[in-house]
């Protein structure tokens, strides 16, 4: 393929670039020559361990690659960045993201979720700015509607964060509709990795197995196994959030692998990777229930492959096989389970 060396250097600022999309969506844009710009929250020890080694490694290419310190819940913070990078495109993956958390910091939530979002695009328009905004919105806002959920599901979000998401997009959707700005939601169902944070029931599974075997640990505690959720792979998943931002106009749209397993399934086939029986190991304790539960996920996400291209590999037993890998690894366990076909899959 011929490759445009005068084609001008695209400008992105990433806002969440510390967790596990930010980092998977960073590498992606430096593979495409992006010149990237992160913000970052101070905290008091350091939170960029997902960044370290693509910072250094884009450091030795010479490619641009810029963190500065801010924070969704302080405009001015937001406000200057916006004016200073002047960004092609904006991606706003900041976020309290942990749905039981948001039961226990509810105001904080809506704060980051909700008014973050309204002060990343008053700024877009009050700078007159021609950024694309991509907002990361969640299959959390349909809470409790009916599967399978697609575009034009109506919301029924059963928590704050789901909460403070549906007031997210409906602020994305406004400004797009108000101002023009090239505004759109990404609305992802739950999407995973080795990099997932690990007090996600997924990750919380795989590193609960390795530190089991490395004889760390003897039980498990988790909440609801019977949960169901449509889990994808996050760095299949950031590839759909630059496709919206690469169409000739904003739109919305469900990214799903179109599977639903249960939370029992999940630890079921882990556990068995490994040859253990997870009914020894794990232990209910309802310290994780969730006031209100989201019982079924299951994302359409039909749209998103007809117009966007997009269609995910990863499926739900290859995302086990790569998650529990990753984690024994980190463990110094020395097996290696189930196939995975998918290349480079860190
Ligand atoms: P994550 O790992 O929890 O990352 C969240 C990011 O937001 C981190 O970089 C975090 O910084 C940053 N952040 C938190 N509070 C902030 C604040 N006040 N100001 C600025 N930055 C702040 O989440 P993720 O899984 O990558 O998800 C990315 C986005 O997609 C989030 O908005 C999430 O709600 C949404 N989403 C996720 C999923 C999923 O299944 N993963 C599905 C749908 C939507 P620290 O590193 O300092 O904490
Ligand atoms: O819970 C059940 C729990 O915390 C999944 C976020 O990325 O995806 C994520 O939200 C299910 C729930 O993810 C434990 O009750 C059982 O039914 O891994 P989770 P989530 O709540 O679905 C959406 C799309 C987002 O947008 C969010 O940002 O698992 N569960 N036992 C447990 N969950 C946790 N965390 N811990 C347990 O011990």
């Amino acid at each position: 393929m011929m490759i445009n060396s005068q084609a001008k250097q695209k400008k992105a600022l990433i806002i969440g670039i510390s967790g596990q999309d930010g980092s998977y969506l960073t590498e992606l844009l430096l593979r495409k020559n992006y010149q990237i710009h992160g913000i970052v929250r101070r905290s008091s020890s350091l939170n960029t361990a997902r960044l370290d080694s693509i910072y250094s490694n884009a450091r030795i290419r010479n490619q641009n690659f810029d963190l500065d310190y801010g924070d969704l819940t302080d405009t001015n913070s937001i406000y200057k960045l916006l004016m200073k990078v002047q960004p092609d495109e904006v991606y706003n993956l900041g976020a309290q993201s942990h749905v039981r958390i948001s039961f226990e910091v509810p105001e904080y939530t809506v704060d980051t979720v909700g008014l973050g979002t309204l002060r990343i695009l008053e700024a877009i328009r009050d700078l007159g700015l021609k950024s694309k905004f991509y907002q990361a919105s969640s299959s959390e806002m349909f809470g409790s509607a009916p599967a399978p959920q697609h575009e034009r599901t109506p919301f029924r979000p059963r928590s704050p964060y789901g909460a403070a998401k549906v007031l997210a997009y409906h602020l994305t959707v406004n400004y797009r509709e108000a101002y023009r700005i090239f505004a759109c939601n990404g609305i992802l169902f739950n999407h995973e990795s080795p990099r997932r944070g690990e007090n996600f029931v997924t990750r919380k599974i795989t590193r609960g197995i390795a530190s089991i075997l490395a004889k760390k640990e003897s039980k498990l505690y988790l909440g609801n196994l019977d949960a169901k959720r449509d889990w994808g792979f996050a760095k299949e998943y950031v590839q759909a959030m630059w496709l919206m931002l690469q169409q000739t106009k904003p739109d919305d749209f469900v990214i799903a692998t179109g599977e639903t397993h249960t939370v029992r399934e999940f630890l079921e086939l882990a556990f068995e990777l490994v040859g253990l029986n997870w009914k020894r190991y794990v232990k209910i304790d309802p310290q994780y229930y969730r006031p209100t539960e989201v019982d079924v996920l299951l994302g359409d996400a039909s749209k998103a492959k007809k117009k966007l291209g997009w269609e995910p590999k990863v499926k739900f037993k290859e995302l086990v096989a790569i998650m529990l890998n990753a984690d024994l690894k980190n463990a110094g366990i020395d097996l290696q389970v189930g196939s995975t076909k998918s290349e480079d899959i860190m």
